[in-house]
């Protein structure tokens, strides 16, 4: 059996959730090209010094924070939950969920304050406890490892406090949410020895480099059209980073081409702006990766 290398940057992720899927997917989108299969403790990358181990994501906070491990791949609720001894290094825009507080449907509840004295049901004790004492309403915490959501059915606790992303599993156990918590998505973590280490530090450079090209890409679209070259001016009203893009002159006189990048989040309506001012044949393309 193959043993890690110590030259390494080592990055432990969860081995078998909610995160393990996409977070496989984006280590591949990044270019980092390994193997994985079940039951596999580590894994080494072939075209970057780094090694992935596969962990229960509970044990990823005190690995990095042992300096065990450089980084790791987590949801920031573990972060406010366990308040471990690490960096945040970047948000990874996938994963997201809240942290909520849920009533059964027909109860009266509608206000955290009319929860003075309830028992709640949760698997986030600290975040829960931080949240009602800010609130100043003293509650009974009641700790469950799993499947907090049938707490209510079972006479456990009238209330919870649990994680959503779908809302689904509320719906099916007949719960409503009267407060948002905190919201959540994964992200990358590391330690400080691990910063100072000037390999090291290089090879989270590198990796981060990767990492943000990624995620920028993501935000934006390639686009090119054709336009009278009589409208360019309002193009560049509409597209602010026409500044840098590429204009070139078509065959057909008086025409050009345009290659540009936008927004995703302004995508829409950008693109109905620029037909209404005479772009036509308008193509979409989505980009991999932008380094800037
Ligand atoms: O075995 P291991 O300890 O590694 O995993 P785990 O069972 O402790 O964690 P896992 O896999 O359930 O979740 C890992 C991480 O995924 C969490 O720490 C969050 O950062 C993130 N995440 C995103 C979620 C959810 N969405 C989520 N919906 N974690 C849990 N849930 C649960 C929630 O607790 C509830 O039971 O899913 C249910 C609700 O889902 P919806 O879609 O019906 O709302
Ligand atoms: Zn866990």
């Amino acid at each position: 059996m193959k043993k890690l290398n110590g030259n390494y940057l080592k990055l432990a992720i969860q081995k078998d959730g909610r995160l393990t899927d996409e977070t496989l997917a984006f280590l591949r989108s990044s270019g980092l090209v390994f193997e994985s299969y079940q039951k596999r403790l580590f894994s080494r990358c072939l075209n970057f010094p780094l090694e992935i181990l596969f962990l229960r994501d509970d044990d990823i906070p005190n690995y990095v924070s042992a300096g065990i491990v450089d980084l790791g791949i987590i949801g920031q609720n573990l972060l406010y939950e366990l308040r471990p001894k690490v960096k945040k290094l970047l948000n990874l825009r996938f994963g997201f969920c809240s942290l909520i507080v849920a009533v059964p449907k027909e109860s009266n509840f509608t206000n955290i304050k009319e929860l003075k004295n309830q028992k709640i049901a949760t698997a986030y004790p600290n975040s829960a406890g931080r949240f009602f004492s800010r609130q100043d309403v003293p509650v009974d915490l009641v700790q469950i490892k799993g499947s907090v959501e049938v707490a209510p059915s079972l006479g456990v606790a009238q209330v919870i406090v649990d994680l959503v992303s779908t809302g689904s599993t509320l719906i099916l156990n007949d719960l409503k949410i009267i407060r948002k918590i905190y919201d959540s998505e994964a992200v990358l973590i590391t330690n400080d020895k691990s910063l100072i280490s000037q390999k090291e530090q290089s090879n989270i450079k590198k990796l981060l480099t990767r990492f943000k090209g990624v995620l920028s890409a993501r935000n934006y679209k390639y686009i090119l059209m054709n336009a009278p070259e009589k409208i360019l001016p309002r193009l560049k009203k509409i597209i602010p980073g026409l500044k840098s893009s590429t204009i070139s002159s078509l065959a057909k006189e008086g025409w050009v081409s345009v290659q540009s990048v936008v927004k995703e989040d302004i995508f829409w309506e950008t693109m109905e702006r620029l037909k209404k001012v005479g772009a036509s044949e308008i193509m979409v393309l989505p980009i991999e990766k932008i380094i800037i």
